[in-house]
This record gives C-alpha cells, structure tokens and sequence, in this order.
C-alpha cells in the first residue's frame, strides 16, 4: 500500500480577469471576475487546484489571508479531504465557517479532491462512481438588465455560441420593464429553447407574489431567487402559487441548510454552489439529499468542477455555464450542441495558463509572506 499523501504546501493567487459580457444583476453589476486560485502540493509531487469566485476583489483578499492561515496550520498533516475538513472545521469554528471562511474551505475541499484523483490517475466523476457523461448545461453568460431590445439581441448571441438554454436577470425598477424583456427575448430566441429567470432575491414578499403572478404565463423556465435566499416560507408559498417552478439553493451554506430548505419544502428545483456547499464533499452530501427527496439538482458556477459532480448526481438538472475562469485556463472545456462533457484527464482537468495568471494577478500568498 503507497503512504498516504501529506499537505506540502497550499498557495493562493487573486486574478482578476475581464468578464466577455457584463452581468447586470438586480443586486450589483459585474463587469470583471475575481478569481481566487488554489494550488495545494502534496509531499508526493502532486497538486490539486481549485479556483474561488470571489464577487467583489476585497473578498478575494481576506479569502487569500485565509488561505495562508490554513497552509500555516495543514502543512505535514494528512491531504485527505476528510482529515482537511476536520481541521478546518476546528480552526474556523469560533470564527464561524460561514461566507468567506467556508468558501476557503470548500476550495481547498475541492484542491484535496483533485489532488487524490490525480494520484489515482482517474478523472474526479469516476473516482466518485460516475461515468464521463455529457451533462446538459444553460449559457448563463450576461443577460442583465437590459432594456428590452438589447436584451433580445444578447439573447440570439447566447444561443448562437451553441445552447438549447439560457438565463436571464430579472428585477428591474418596473415590474413593465421585465416583463417586456422576458416577452421580446422569448419572441428572439423562439419556443424551443428553455429560459430560465433570475431576480437575485430582488423582491419583498409581497411584490414577489405580484410579480411572479404576472410572469407565470410567460413560459420562463424557472424563477430563481424572487426573495431573500432563507426566506423559505415565501418561496414555499410561491412554489405553490405558480405554475412556474421555484428555483432556489446558490446560498445554501453547506448541506444542513439544504437539509432545511427541503424540509420546509422551500422550492420546486434546488441549485447548489460548489464554494458555498462546502466542495465535493459537501456537493456529495447534497447531491444524496436532493435524492432522498427527489428534487432535480442543477450547479451554480464552477461549471469545469461540477461537470463531474453532476455526472455523479442522481437527480442531475441543468449545469450553469459561465466562461469567466476561460481567461486563466489552459484548455476551457468545450460545448458540444448544449452538453459539457467532463474531460478525459486525472482529476478535474483544470490548469492554470501561467502567463494569463501573471497578467490578470494582484495578489499571491507569496506576497503576503
Ligand atoms: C449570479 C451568479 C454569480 C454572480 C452574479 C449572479 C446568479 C446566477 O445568481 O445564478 O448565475
Ligand atoms: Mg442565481
């Protein structure tokens, strides 16, 4: 039996990289990605990566000074997700593993993971059980809060890059204005290709009712987070209003939240986020909740990792596709007719293209020495 692999070092990059469309949320609108990059070595030669969306740069920076903590207080000890976890369970716990500490340590999760199917020479879907199968994903690119006829135009682009899917924001000032968007995209894009919604918990309770109420005949294929994430009563009560399903879950913060939302029946389809459920390991306990309760589970973001996740979920929804990482990768993965396949290679398949790194970077770990 070979020994097992020790933490030698885990190191951190922010780059922040130009986004190819702006994404005009209800909330902010983003313009660039901040991207915070894991690199974990193993004594054995071997490094995991993983890369963060940070939202805003100044998260990229306290997330970075995490990072270095967790290298300080993993290095010599064991590279196995479980032993990670435990350890960064105690060392966050007073802290409280929420927001930007969990979001570390579902990285360095993900890194861990990605380290020990390197080691095994497999891809991460088949280490987890799961064939390389292709996974059915949405543009979700763009397609902001945009007046209406740019919101169309947007809309044939996103299809034209080769999807049968796409997501647009909702959660402008007049309840009109969306609806006049969600009409002219409709009437651009046709009636074969499904459109979800986004309001990014734009709504109060009540304004959510009356304007989901309005929307519900329009054919929009989801309506994702009309009110506050936690907010469960309200989506309960909408998911039973509407003919249209009720999306939530990119802020379940680890599966015990999901476990809730479930209980309280919270939404018709549920949507975790790999940096906010807690990695792969906190993916797979979600993955087997949304089994247990037979609800269809879509990714947020990370599409490159969740590829391989979604392989391995049996309730395996849609796969959300942004290309922000495509900046600092060496090989994006490709869309074939609408369908991510995860790729052929040990671990995730994801490297860093060096020079990209060096031209969008601000910080690095070793600069915080
Ligand atoms: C979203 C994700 C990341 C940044 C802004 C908005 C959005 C989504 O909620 O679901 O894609
Ligand atoms: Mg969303």
């Amino acid at each position: 039996m070979s020994t097992a692999p020790k933490v030698h070092a885990i190191e951190a990059t922010l780059v922040v990289v130009p986004m190819r469309r702006a994404l005009g949320t209800s909330a902010m609108r983003i313009t660039e990605a901040p991207l915070l990059l894991i690199d974990l070595r193993t004594d054995q030669g071997i490094t995991g990566r993983a890369y963060l969306f940070c939202y805003v740069p100044a998260a990229g920076e306290a997330a970075l000074a995490l990072v270095r903590d967790a290298d300080r207080m993993l290095a010599g000890t064991s590279a196995a997700p479980a032993d990670v976890r435990r350890s960064l369970d105690a060392r966050f716990r007073l802290l409280g593993a929420r927001g930007i500490a969990s979001m570390v340590m579902a990285g360095i999760d993900v890194a861990c993971w990605d380290a020990l199917a390197i080691a095994a020479e497999m891809p991460l879907a088949r280490l987890l059980g799961a064939p390389l199968k292709p996974v059915a994903a949405y543009n979700s690119n763009g397609l902001g809060l945009l007046d209406a006829q740019a919101a169309a135009d947007e809309a044939q682009a996103l299809v034209a890059e080769g999807f049968h899917a796409i997501k647009m924001r909702l959660g402008r000032a007049s309840p009109k204005d969306d609806l006049a968007a969600v009409r002219a995209v409709r009437a651009a894009i046709g009636d074969d290709i499904a459109l979800m919604s986004d309001f990014n918990q734009a709504l109060s309770p009540s304004a959510a009712r009356e304007r989901c109420l309005q929307l519900d005949g329009e054919g929009l294929y989801w309506i994702e987070e009309p009110v506050a994430h936690d907010d469960y009563a309200t989506t309960h009560a909408l998911a039973s209003l509407l003919r249209t399903p009720v999306q939530i879950g990119e802020n379940f913060q680890g599966p015990r939240a999901m476990a809730q939302a479930l209980s309280q029946r919270a939404s018709d389809l549920v949507m975790p986020d790999l940096e906010r459920i807690g990695g792969v390991t906190g993916w797979m306990a979600a993955a087997a909740l949304a089994d247990a309760a037979r609800i269809e589970c879509s990714s947020h973001l990370f599409h490159e990792v969740s590829a391989h996740l979604m392989a391995a979920t049996p309730t395996a929804h849609w796969l959300e596709y942004v290309d922000w990482a495509d900046a600092i990768l060496q090989e994006p993965l490709k869309v074939t007719d609408g369908f991510v396949t995860p790729p052929d290679r040990p671990g995730h398949g994801m490297a860093w293209d060096a020079d990209a790194v060096k031209r969008y970077a601000r910080y690095s770990t070793e600069s915080l020495r």
